[in-house]
């Protein structure tokens, strides 16, 4: 099966973000694909009307801390939606498989349980060329993805 171009949407079904604020967790591993996640995040969330001064980014150390930095804005009730942003890569030891599984049950668990919805924005990829592929390249981006989704779950 082919993989989704994940910048790809229908625009006619995102709803207007002009008064909506946002909450960006954003990881440092692998800074070379956060970043790229991040800079489609942002000019996506704005593409739809979102004001600069209305997405609030913040960094934690690796894609585990996302849980806690996510947690802790989603206290701060003044969020429509919160996003987490990492790139995971598979090294030679099992550590790829707590870190994702971790972070996923992480988020899952602050969804089940919290008013604000978290996006699940974490690339978890065999090698960085499939990291590079889904942050900006030839599969589009995620961060674009994230955007969508975080304003159509702050619409929800
Ligand atoms: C330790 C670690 C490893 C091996 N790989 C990654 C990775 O590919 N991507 C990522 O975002 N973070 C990685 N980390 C760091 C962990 O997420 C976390 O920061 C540390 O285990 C400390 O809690």
């Amino acid at each position: 099966m082919a993989t989704k171009n994940l910048s790809e949407y229908n625009v006619d079904k995102v709803p207007d973000a002009s008064n909506m604020i946002f909450g960006i967790v954003v990881a440092e591993w692998n800074p070379e694909i956060t970043g790229a996640l991040l800079q489609g995040c942002v000019s996506t969330l704005e593409k739809h009307g979102a004001l600069p001064e209305n997405i609030h980014v913040k960094t934690v150390p690796g894609s585990f801390e996302l849980i806690y930095g996510a947690r802790q804005m989603t206290l701060n009730d003044g969020y429509d939606a919160v996003i987490v942003l990492g790139s995971v890569i598979r090294g030679e030891t099992p550590h790829f498989d707590y870190i994702c599984q971790g972070v996923t049950q992480g988020i899952a668990r602050l969804n089940a349980t919290n008013n604000i919805p978290v996006v699940y924005g974490l690339l978890t990829t065999n090698d960085l060329q499939q990291a590079k592929d889904r942050a900006g390249g030839r599969l589009g981006n995620k961060g674009d993805e994230c955007a969508v989704v975080a304003i159509k779950m702050a619409k929800f």
